[in-house]
């Protein structure tokens, strides 16, 4: 019989999820919501964020919305969002590829939950880690610029399987680029038959107001 010491290693994963269960604790209790914004670096979801801020629904402006905003470095997305006025506080990952739940779940307390009803991740630029990632939120949501090709939901699939809606940005682009969007459509549907798809621009407005009733309805 030998005395060898066993080290034992927790999953990261499990001290995650440990995490997120508080975090949903905070938000049943406070009767918040939470949504959870992932795409590629550049995507546009800051944009969508600010459009919403600006105009809101065109009907109900503004739409009251606090932001936890997740960066690799820097508070640039933050400034752009203080701006208009948008409570939000930056999550640096300092080299991290996504937010995790602890960091959000301190941030989150830190917010004024009795006067704030929806809370907006933006997590940080990155079509694949951040979808494995429970935040705890009500939905996560998929975004995909038209410039970075049709074939992402498929190749990057985790995501879109994840989401409750998938956002379909720079529009306004299609002219300018060889997109296949009927392929594109048919590829989020081979992979999550069931989510909406919308087709926005943060530059001319397009889609979004249909997006951002289905938003703040989450
Ligand atoms: N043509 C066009 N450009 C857009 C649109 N939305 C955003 N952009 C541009 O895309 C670039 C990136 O936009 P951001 O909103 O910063 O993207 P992001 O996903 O928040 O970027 P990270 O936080 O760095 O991952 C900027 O130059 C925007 O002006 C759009 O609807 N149409
Ligand atoms: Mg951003």
């Amino acid at each position: 019989m030998s005395n060898l010491e066993i080290k034992v290693y927790k999953n990261l994963m499990g001290a995650n999820e440990e995490w997120a269960v508080k975090i949903r604790s905070v938000l049943k209790e406070k009767g918040v919501r939470m949504v959870n914004i992932i795409g590629s670096p550049g995507c546009g979801k800051t944009s969508l964020l600010e459009y919403i801020g600006k105009h809101g629904t065109g009907e109900k402006t503004p739409v009251p919305f606090a932001v936890l905003e997740g960066d690799v470095e820097t508070t640039k997305d933050a400034e752009r969002l203080n701006v208009l006025k948008i409570p939000v506080s930056q999550l640096i990952t300092s080299g991290g590829c996504h937010l995790e739940a602890k960091m959000v779940y301190h941030a989150l307390c830190d917010l004024d939950l009795d006067r704030i009803k929806l809370v907006v991740v933006e997590n940080v630029g990155n079509l694949v880690c951040p979808a494995e990632f429970d935040l705890g939120e009500d939905a996560k949501i998929a975004v995909l610029s038209i410039t970075e090709g049709e074939d992402k939901p498929v190749k990057y699939p985790m995501l879109f399987r994840e989401a409750k809606a998938c956002v379909l940005t720079k529009i306004d682009l299609l002219p300018h680029l060889k997109f296949d969007l009927p392929a594109c459509l048919e590829y989020v549907k081979q992979v999550n038959g069931s989510i909406p798809v919308f087709q926005v621009s943060s530059y001319t407005g397009e889609g979004m107001d249909d997006f951002t009733r289905w938003f703040i309805g989450v």
